[in-house]
């Protein structure tokens, strides 16, 4: 037998689902090749075949290039392999490889600024792992065209490497309704067809033009609703059309996966309450909780994970929470002490927060708080946060650090939000600010490790010593780790960073608050916070900008009422949001 004439490929980092663990891949996002060993079980990296080499499971959206060209070419001619297999399948036939890029060089939100806390000019492991494609010697050796595809794609274009790389084709967007003319083009080699295609929200798909993928995908990715309308400029769902995908399509779908192996569904959506809703953003909790019964009763489907959710529909109607927790945390593979699930099981969507300013929010996400309205963010997130951590939702929330003009005093802002946090159950994930393309916000700066304030390492730090203790427990970190953050401080942070980051990188290392009163904005030392000390001085508010509290006239929250994080507030929506899209 020949080689096949397409051969479609990703990386083993995002390929992988290894302990069905998403943790797992944000750190493949993140952690530097060089010292991936240290971090991360190398058995991870080592994703499952077929007898006959074609791969087990691979990311959804190649699973969906594959099953668009399965309508005009047989299962002989269309292979998906991992890097270990590319040298079977890639032969003197093979006309096309195609790569799928989910983060390809790491630089989605700045996850490979990450990689650069450990030194300059390091790259993470995915990176590293896409590098293993694109130069691997078997597509020197044929040189079939590269064509690469996926959410990502565009940082291939960003970090100008498509030479580099001889990627003939980059397509970014959504392909369904324009894949198999594109792709008859680019066999024939069509001179009037662009090397690098940006598919127009004109011709994204209709549902009913997205078929239900032939093969199993990575975690048993099953998309349930596509597009977000909430409109936030730094986002790239945002700018899809939004729609639901009809229960028979999900069905289907969790079949597939189940048929072939996978023991998990992860329902894949910007926003689990945007399936079926009504008008305004009204979630469709009865439509939602046919379509969790009906996934988790397909036989070999054991646990569910969800990707994200927002936190203004928790806050509007607290019973949707109440409702859907028998139908997810119980189906969950993650536990936690803290969970009072029998079982301890607790789920994690993700959530974006972003920003704990209500000036930023209201310039670039004032639809995320919809009904609400950008001053009553803080309180919408500890409400919300409230409501979830009391039925073992624990969830996985990112913020932006670095948004463009952010000031000291929306740094304060979110550091505030932070503390009130202090004792949420959540993993709170810091990333930095990447104009992401084909968004409003894309011609605007990244964020630059070297700019950050000291406010800003105060932030991201605070964050991970909230994480290391929800994880570790608060007594749990070892002398090693103790040491090693001073040292790593004194033998290259500081050269990289500067001193700013002293003091907030002792706080990670577990040094007593009290010995660091004076050059941090935080103090967990239980000063009372009600008398402002934390607030930012007047004169460094921006003129015209009160803080949330002043223009509530609030106080601030007691630290002992925070054992029940929302219970003080009592919010009630507040208008709609002037942009939606
Ligand atoms: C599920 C998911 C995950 C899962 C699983 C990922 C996986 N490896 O399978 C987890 C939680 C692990 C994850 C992690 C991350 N994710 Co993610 N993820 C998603 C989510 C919710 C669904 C992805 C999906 O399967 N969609 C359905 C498929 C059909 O869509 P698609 O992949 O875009 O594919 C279409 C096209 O892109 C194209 N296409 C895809 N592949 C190819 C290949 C070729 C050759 C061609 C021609 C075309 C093509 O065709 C498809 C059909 O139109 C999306 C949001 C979304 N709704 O898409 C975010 C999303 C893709 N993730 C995102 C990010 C930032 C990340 C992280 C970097 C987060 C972080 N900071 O750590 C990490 C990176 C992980 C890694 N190893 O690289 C961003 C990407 C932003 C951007 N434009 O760069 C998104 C859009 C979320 C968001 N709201 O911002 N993610
Ligand atoms: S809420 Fe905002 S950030 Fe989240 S998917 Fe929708 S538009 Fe994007």
């Amino acid at each position: 037998m020949g080689s096949p004439k397409i051969v479609l490929t990703a990386s083993q980092s995002e390929a992988s689902e290894w302990k069905h663990s998403i943790w797992q891949q944000m750190l493949s996002a993140t952690i530097p090749a060089k010292y991936g060993h240290k971090w991360i079980n190398p058995t991870s990296l080592i994703n499952e075949s077929w007898p006959d080499g074609r791969a087990k499971y691979v990311p959804n959206g190649l699973r969906m290039v594959e099953t668009l060209l399965l309508r005009e070419y047989s299962e002989e001619d269309v292979v998906v392999c991992y890097l270990d297999n590319l040298e079977k399948f890639v032969g003197p036939e093979t006309k096309v490889i195609a790569i799928h890029a989910h983060n390809p060089l790491g630089i989605s939100y700045a996850t490979d600024v990450y990689s650069k806390i450990a030194g300059k000019n390091l790259i993470p492991i995915n990176a590293a792992e896409f590098l293993k494609i694109v130069t691997h010697p078997v597509i020197k050796k044929f040189q079939p065209k590269i064509v690469i595809g996926g959410p990502g794609a565009w940082q291939l274009e960003r970090a100008n490497r498509l030479d580099e790389f001889n990627v003939d084709y980059l397509i970014d967007g959504e392909i369904e309704r324009v894949f198999s003319d594109m792709f008859k083009r680019m066999m024939a080699g069509d001179p009037t067809l662009e090397r690098i295609i940006k598919v127009p929200k004109s011709m994204q798909p209709t549902v009913e033009e997205i078929p239900v993928v032939r093969h199993r995908s990575t975690f048993g990715v099953v998309e349930i609703t596509r597009g977000c309308g909430r409109g936030c400029q730094f986002c790239g769902p945002a700018t899809k059309v939004g729609r639901s995908f009809p229960l028979e399509h999900i069905m289907e779908s969790v079949h597939v996966n189940a048929r072939e192996g996978a023991t998990e569904i992860l329902l894949a959506t910007e926003d689990m309450f945007l399936y079926e809703q009504g008008a305004n953003f009204e979630t469709n909790i009865p439509a939602l909780e046919t379509m969790l019964k009906s996934v988790k009763s397909v036989p070999g489907i054991e646990t569910l994970q969800t990707s994200h959710i927002t936190m203004a529909p928790v806050v509007k109607d607290p019973t949707i929470i109440e409702r859907l927790t028998p139908l997810i945390v119980p189906y969950s593979h993650v536990q936690h002490k803290e969970s009072t699930d029998p079982d301890h099981r607790m789920t994690d969507p993700i959530i974006g927060l972003e920003t704990g300013s209500a000036r930023l929010f209201d310039i670039f996400m004032k639809g995320k708080a919809y009904p609400y309205k950008a001053h009553q963010w803080r309180d919408v997130v500890l409400k919300g946060m409230e409501t979830l951590n009391k039925h073992n939702w624990f969830p996985f929330c990112t913020f932006i650090i670095g948004l463009p003009g952010e000031t000291d005093a929306d740094t304060r802002e979110s550091l505030n939000l932070l503390y009130d946090l202090r004792d949420a159950k959540g993993t709170f994930v810091p990333t930095f600010f990447v104009p992401l393309e084909n968004t409003r916000m894309q011609q605007k700066d990244s964020a630059k490790l070297i700019e950050m304030t000291d406010l800003q390492w105060e932030f991201f730090y605070t964050c991970w010593k909230y994480n290391l203790h929800f994880w570790h427990g608060k007594s749990n970190a070892s002398m090693k780790f103790s040491l090693g953050v001073p040292l790593y401080y004194y033998l290259l942070g500081r050269k990289l960073f500067g001193n700013g980051i002293k003091y907030p990188l002792y706080r990670f290392a577990g040094v007593p608050d009290r010995f660091m009163r004076k050059h941090l904005y935080l103090d967990f030392t239980g000063y009372k916070r009600s008398k402002g000390v934390m607030n930012a001085p007047v004169d460094e508010i921006l003129p015209g900008f009160k803080t949330v509290r002043e223009e509530r006239g609030l106080n601030m929250i007691d630290a002992s009422q925070l054992h029940h994080i929302g219970a003080a507030i009592d919010i009630a929506p507040d208008g709609i949001p002037a942009a939606t899209t």
